[in-house]
């Protein structure tokens, strides 16, 4: 497919209310979203890396990135597949969000040009995806509660909990008392270290599912340590960047579960390749994502149809983050815990042109020469 011309924007997207972690407190969500051509057909992809505090990478920087040193890697070029899009890309080391972007949109173009469904060209199972509830860090308990118990009557098949210092052992023993058959897990965002252990030690008694980066985004070595001294399985987000990274973390018995996110990997041809070493080694995973909008969720949505996906996912509706979402046909549940992909050639997705608009902060065009 021989790839024309790159539209890229700098975006910032308002949430309808402010998102907290271990890594920081966010009302607005920055993106990179990317428009890809060739001939008569486009394609969109997404990275949204927000502010440099999840990873190293940010929106400003990914835009930079891309308009500077990846976009004309791949215009005016015929790029066949995705492992040849990563390898036009490979010589530019990390950025993976950037990456991710345009990894995205090359696949959502190669559905549209096939005609077919996203999900059915990375070999899904079917449309319906199994999806979670996750909730921030609250300004009470009580507020909570009462969101986990309408998650609960919604149906949600598992709830995630952000965990940080001052919302965490506590918050933890709250919610399990209140809901003792409901699967429950906590995301700690790699904030705390090993000398946390003891802490640790003690949601063991709470029959969590799993929790999520308890300890540095880039570790591997301390994570194998807390695995060691625990029962609750690990799961790892930051610290998994890489189908190499998976085998390291696999290898020293860390991973119970591993969380894939297209953003944090590079696109959509890495997510997978993870998902299939994860799988040949009998490693369950499921699907994460970053607050983006209809398309990057619809991008993640894609990817949670393969098969070794048997946790639920961190796809939300659009409504969940954002009034009006960036993109459309807006994301919506076609049943209780459940989101279907669209029939509909390609992710599915593409951004409302005046909102795109509206939110962009930078833009720019790269043409083949
Ligand atoms: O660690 O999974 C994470 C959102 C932004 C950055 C990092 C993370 C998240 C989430 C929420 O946990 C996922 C979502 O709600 O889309
Ligand atoms: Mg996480």
């Amino acid at each position: 497919m021989h790839i024309d011309r790159i539209d890229v924007y700098r975006v910032a997207m308002p949430l309808t209310s402010p998102f907290r972690t271990a890594f920081g407190d966010d009302s607005t969500i920055e993106a990179v979203l990317v428009r890809m051509d060739s001939g008569e057909l486009s394609g969109w992809g997404e990275g949204a890396p927000n502010l440099p505090t999840y990873s190293g990478e940010s929106a400003a920087g990914a835009f930079v990135t891309i308009r500077e040193y990846l976009a004309g890697r791949l215009v005016g070029r015929d790029v066949g597949s995705g492992d040849e899009l990563q390898a036009l890309l490979a010589p530019i080391k990390d950025n993976r969000f950037a990456k991710a972007a345009l990894d995205l949109a090359w696949w959502d173009l190669e559905a549209r040009r096939r005609e077919m469904p996203l999900w059915r060209l990375l070999g899904g199972r079917g449309p319906d995806v199994t999806v979670g509830a996750d909730f921030g860090v609250q300004t009470s308990l009580d507020e909570l509660l009462a969101k986990v118990a309408a998650a609960v009557e919604a149906g949600f098949a598992r709830v995630k909990l952000k965990y940080r210092r001052g919302w965490d052992v506590d918050m933890v023993r709250t919610v399990r008392g209140a809901f003792p058959d409901t699967t429950i897990h906590v995301d700690c965002n790699s904030g705390f270290t090993l000398a946390d252990t003891p802490m640790f030690e003690q949601l063991d008694a709470f029959n969590l599912a799993m929790i999520e980066q308890p300890l540095a985004h880039d570790d591997l070595a301390d994570h194998a340590e807390l695995a060691r001294r625990i029962a609750t399985p690990i799961c790892l987000d930051e610290s998994v960047t890489s189908v190499d990274k998976a085998r390291k973390a696999i290898d020293l018995g860390i991973v119970g579960y591993i969380n894939i996110k297209n953003g944090r990997v590079g696109g959509l041809t890495p997510a997978v390749a993870i998902h299939n070493y994860c799988r040949d080694k009998g490693i369950p995973c499921w699907v994460g994502g970053m607050l983006e909008s209809a398309v990057g969720s619809r991008h993640n949505l894609a990817l949670a149809t393969l098969d070794n996906f048997t946790y639920p996912a961190d796809v939300f509706v659009s409504k969940r983050f954002y009034e009006p979402d960036l993109a459309g046909p807006e994301v919506v549940h076609s049943g209780p815990s459940r989101i279907t992909a669209p029939d509909r050639p390609g992710c599915g997705s593409e951004p409302v042109a005046e909102r795109l608009e509206a939110m962009t902060i930078e833009r720019a065009e790269i043409r083949g020469t």
